[in-house]
């Protein structure tokens, strides 16, 4: 290997020890500490500059695999590949918790939870370096084949999958040595010689000063190499230009206008049409799929007489619908707000599934997102009079690339994780005992219904109430069964019923409103639904997994 020059004025022949040492030299030796001299040669306040060279050459390589990465895909960088291989098998209580104390931060919290990791490894393989340089650049490719291998089992994969951690791994370990050599460690053991020096390397002041500044320059570059590798991601990758570029045709039919009485009119209660910037999101994705519309298809297949394939511009050429529908999250808590309305443009399912033709034994159809996610969903829901769609649409834009750009199914009455596929490529009909989603096989169930739920948005929690006519109201919803009634209750007072704000569509939630005599105390306002079939809301309080939360939101409002 060759040595830069100043390593080599400052390194003696590795192994070889004859002659008196030039002053400074890093060779190996028995090191003496004379304390107080910053000069003098020091073997124990070495470690923090050996993990420092450990942690500089993961960044360096970590900067390296995500320039690669730019090229292959950003769900090939070994972070990322990682981190959605952990989403993909924690277990489901783990993720609770995760997203009990991150909240929707848990993706931040993952990516910053596996860099940590990872540099906490990188700092014990620097020290592993100053005696065992091949152990260490051996320990580094085998952070890379760990990568790697997450990567290529990512449902994405191509085959340059494992090349960003491969890369990475290789620029890390050239990092490495580099660094090592610098401070005179021999990176290769020489013939005739120990293998391994016997002593770590003596490190002057000034040596341990120089390294400290080589390895931070090049974290640097890693760092560098990290913004703009993702940079470049972006640059190859230009979703905004996409958008722009999309024409969303006039609808053959439009959507109802909505009239302004949907709203009951109360500042706090959630608008009828929830702005795309505002509208919850919910993936298993760090890095989402960049799809540029020229090369989205999807494919229709599976149970079918005939398979179909269809491109961006034979979907706009199908005549496009407009609807209001709203999505709710199976996640989404008594009171919780993983709910949105939106108005999405889209062509209708059940006629492309009519022109597949289904097998009669045929009762699902399992779509998947590019990202590799699953979903499974009745096929009568997709083929009944209901307007499920491919959208395209979402309020007016073309999707956001959060909410599934180019292509997204959006299915009135069943939660999204039954219905919902973002940037969804295929349809395959098949049989629920044939085929399991990615919630499904872990621990939710495969059917979902929306269940009739109704929640208070004013009074605000902890808000001040003054005694007298307050307006108590909200926001309940039963996709495709519509809302009939939404009742309250003052206490353990009976049930009163509320003043219901137009329906725009048994698809969509629907605002209610109630005006309560408040009189001075603590309390306790209860709210239930009851949706177009005349079934009234379940009272008993349930978690979300399997199928949904039951239970009346109730708030507690202290009068004064
Ligand atoms: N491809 C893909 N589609 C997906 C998901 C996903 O993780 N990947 N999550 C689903 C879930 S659980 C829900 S609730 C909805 C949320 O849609 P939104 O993020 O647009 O609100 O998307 C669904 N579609
Ligand atoms: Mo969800």
């Amino acid at each position: 290997m060759e040595q830069t020059p100043s390593a080599q004025s400052r390194n003696p022949e590795p192994g070889g020890q004859d002659g008196p040492d030039p002053p400074g030299a890093l060779g190996p030796r028995t090191g003496a500490d004379p304390a107080g001299d910053p000069d003098a040669p020091d073997i124990r306040s070495t470690a923090p500059v050996w993990a420092a060279v450990g942690v500089g050459s993961a960044v360096f390589g970590l900067g390296t695999a995500q320039v690669v990465a730019a090229f292959v895909g950003e769900w090939a960088a070994p972070v990322v590949a990682v981190g959605e291989a952990v989403i993909d098998r924690v277990p489901p209580w783990l993720k609770d918790a995760a997203i009990e104390v991150f909240g929707f931060q848990d993706k931040l919290a993952l990516v910053v939870g596996t860099v940590a990791v990872l540099l906490v490894l990188s700092a014990v393989i620097g020290l592993v370096a100053r005696r065992r340089p091949v152990v260490a650049r051996r320990a580094v490719y085998a952070l890379g084949a760990v990568a790697a291998l997450a990567a290529i089992t990512r449902p994405e994969a191509t085959l340059g999958a494992p090349l960003p951690s491969l890369l990475g791994a290789a620029a890390g370990a050239l990092a490495l040595s580099g660094l090592g050599t610098l401070a005179g460690v021999p990176q290769e053991p020489s013939r005739g010689s120990p293998a391994l020096p016997p002593e770590e390397p003596v490190l002057t002041g000034p040596d341990r000063r120089a390294i400290l500044v080589a390895a931070a320059g090049v974290a640097g570059v890693g760092l560098l190499g990290t913004g703009f590798g993702r940079w470049l991601n972006g640059y190859l990758r230009r979703v905004d230009e996409w958008r722009a570029g999309v024409r969303l045709p006039v609808p053959d039919e439009a959507q109802r206008p909505i009239p302004p009485t949907v709203e009951v009119g109360v500042p706090g209660v959630e608008r009828f049409r929830t702005p795309n910037a505002d509208f919850f999101r919910i993936d298993a994705s760090i890095a989402l799929p960049r799809i540029d519309p020229e090369d989205w298809s999807l494919r229709v297949h599976g149970l079918v007489r005939r398979e179909v394939r269809l491109d961006f511009a034979d979907l706009l050429g199908r005549g496009l619908v407009e609807r209001d529908v709203t999505l709710a999250c199976v996640s989404n808590e008594v009171g919780g707000h993983l709910i949105g309305n939106a108005t999405w443009l889209g062509a209708r399912i059940a006629p492309l599934l009519a022109e597949a033709s289904p097998l009669p034994e045929a009762d699902m159809v399992l779509s998947t997102g590019a990202d590799g996610w699953t979903c499974s969903t009745p096929l009568p829901v997709l083929t009944d009079s209901r307007d499920a769609l491919l959208a395209v649409g979402m309020n007016g834009e073309p999707l956001p690339l959060v909410h599934g750009f180019p292509v997204r199914m959006v299915v009135p009455g069943l939660y999204g994780y039954v219905s919902a596929t973002k940037w969804v490529v295929e349809l395959e009909v098949t049989r629920f005992d044939r085929a399991t989603a990615y919630w499904s096989s872990r621990g939710w169930s495969e059917r979902a219904p929306v269940k009739t739920s109704a929640r208070i948005d004013v009074p605000k929690l902890d808000a001040r109430v003054r005694p007298g006519r307050v307006p108590v109201a909200g926001i309940a919803w039963a996709q495709h069964r519509g809302i009939r009634g939404v009742q309250v209750r003052v206490d353990d007072g009976p049930w009163r019923p509320a003043t219901l704000a137009a329906e725009a569509s048994v698809d969509t939630w629907r605002q209610w409103i109630y005006f309560w005599d408040a009189t001075p105390g603590t309390h306790v306002l209860r709210v239930r639904a009851v949706d177009g079939t005349g079934a009234v809301q379940q009272g008993e309080r349930s978690d979300p997994e399997p199928d949904g939360a039951t239970g009346w939101h109730a708030l507690e409002v202290v009068v004064e």
